[in-house]
């Protein structure tokens, strides 16, 4: 597998209990590397825009409610096979299903504010790297 980038937000919920730093050291730890950050506070347009494909899911307002009600963390992350590595870190989308050991399982509030969002596909990661950061500020 060759080295890849995939895409990292750290969602209010983390950011209000102050778990920048250990979700952060989580995503390390399995061998992601840090390669660009920004900490923002989505507005509604980009948190719709974003979470375009979800439109018609019966969460849809509520996820744009959640992901606008505070501060996030958007991260690059590089690393072997760095999207299936990083959605294995993170654990199932349910905390009550997420293996033990995953950031989710160990920090997720619920299913809605479940503490990360990571990339589920390559393509999907470029798309989402390419939304938040510029080439220039991306430092690999
Ligand atoms: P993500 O996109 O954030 O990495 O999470 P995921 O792939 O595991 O889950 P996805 O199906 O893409 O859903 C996106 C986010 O929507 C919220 N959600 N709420 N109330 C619900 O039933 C429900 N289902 C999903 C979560 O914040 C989920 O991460
Ligand atoms: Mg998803």
């Amino acid at each position: 597998m060759a080295t890849e980038r995939t895409f990292s937000i750290i969602k209010p919920d983390a950011t209000r209990r102050n778990l920048v730093g250990k979700i952060t050291a989580r995503l390390e730890e399995a061998g992601l590397r840090v390669i660009a950050q920004r900490r923002i506070h989505m507005t509604q347009t980009q948190a719709e825009a974003f979470y375009g494909v979800h439109r018609e899911r019966p969460f849809f307002r509520d996820l744009v409610t959640f992901m606008t009600s505070g501060p996030v963390v958007v991260q690059v992350l590089e690393g072997e096979d760095a999207v299936a590595k990083n959605r294995a870190v993170m654990g199932a989308t349910d905390p009550k299903k997420a293996e033990p050991g995953t950031i989710r399982a160990e920090f997720a509030e619920s299913i809605e504010a479940n503490s990360v969002h990571g990339s589920d596909s390559a393509e999907n990661a470029a798309a989402e790297i390419a939304f938040f950061f510029a080439g220039v500020d991306i430092v690999g």
